[in-house]
């Protein structure tokens, strides 16, 4: 009999398979290389000599190699008033997301704290993505983050101390920091293969990515003439540009409505700046491979 579920560990050629409640440690089936099988994979598995074998690996949404996953549903991104937030991180992290496949979702944490940045993530972010504001310290709208967790499988990344592990060895019900990022750590030299893995508590599931924390641009899988596509801000409005290609970046005033809207403050001045730099940095990443 096969049974369908999903890798939450790999180690050399042992896989964790996460099945109705068990998890079960299976090997690959011969015909099937260890090294194609992703943590966050669907997979078949049936019980063969008394051991459990991988059968088949479910078409996957999506594939990051670094850190290696598979199947991410959501990218929660944390933010908090101390430290500040660096709103290019953000921008970079839901481009990073879209490209992917996967919804971006704000948390602006420590709210116990401070709700200084609430307004302007608002301003900025709320048309199109979901915020949260939460704190891990007094579990203000902890519900809320739990329900937008639920029987998915989520990432958190953002800058260090905004309390991301505070919140996920909370919805973990962890103590402690956990195993994983602090072997991730550890092993942070250049050539060590990172680590990942899934944990769960209930039916919310947590990929353990550190990496994500420091996303350079420069892997973002997008040529620059497509970033446009990727502002849902500015899509709404595009149809009213001139030309129906508009980069909102060389056109003149008289022929962008983003422009017009951003020297309206309409929108976020600060974000098309950061859309500016993205734009310019794409731009000379694609002539530097593209000559
Ligand atoms: N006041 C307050 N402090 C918090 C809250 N959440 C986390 N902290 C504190 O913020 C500090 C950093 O939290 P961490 O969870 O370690 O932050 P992190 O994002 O995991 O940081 P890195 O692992 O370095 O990326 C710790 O001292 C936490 O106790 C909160 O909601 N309110
Ligand atoms: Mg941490
Ligand atoms: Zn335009």
């Amino acid at each position: 009999m096969e049974l369908k579920g999903r890798v939450v560990k790999k180690l050399a050629d042992d896989f964790w398979v996460y099945v109705n409640n068990n998890t079960i440690k299976c090997k690959p089936r011969g015909s099937l290389k260890s090294s194609g099988i992703y943590v966050g994979d669907i997979v078949d598995i049936s019980l063969q000599n008394n051991l459990y074998v991988i059968e088949k690996v479910h078409e996957r949404t999506n594939i990051l190699i670094r850190p290696p996953i598979a199947n991410l549903d959501q990218l929660i991104i944390v933010i908090s008033s101390v430290p500040k937030p660096d709103y290019m991180i953000v921008d970079k992290l839901i481009l990073f997301a879209y490209s992917y496949g996967i919804t971006p979702i704000i948390v602006v944490n420590k709210q116990d704290l401070s709700e200084s940045e609430n307004k302007y993530v608002s301003f900025s972010y709320e048309k199109f993505v979901k915020i949260i504001f939460v704190s891990a310290k007094t579990k203000k709208n902890i519900g809320e983050l739990k329900e937008i967790l639920t029987n998915k499988v989520s990432a958190f990344a953002g800058q260090s101390a905004v309390g991301k592990s505070a919140l996920i060895n909370m919805l973990l019900k962890k103590e402690t920091a956990l195993e994983g990022e602090l072997s991730t750590k550890i092993n942070r030299g250049k050539n060590t293969t990172r680590h990942s893995e899934i944990y769960f508590h209930e039916n919310i599931m947590i990929a353990d990515t550190s990496g994500f924390t420091s996303l350079d641009e420069k892997l973002l899988p997008i040529a620059y003439y497509e970033l446009p596509y990727y502002y849902p801000d500015y899509n709404q409005f595009k149809s009213e540009c001139k030309y129906s290609s508009c980069m909102h970046y060389n056109e003149p005033m008289v022929d962008c409505k983003i422009k017009q809207l951003v020297n309206d403050n309409k929108l976020d001045k600060s974000r098309y700046e950061r859309y500016r730099k993205i734009y310019k940095i794409l731009e000379e990443k694609w002539v530097k491979t593209h000559g």
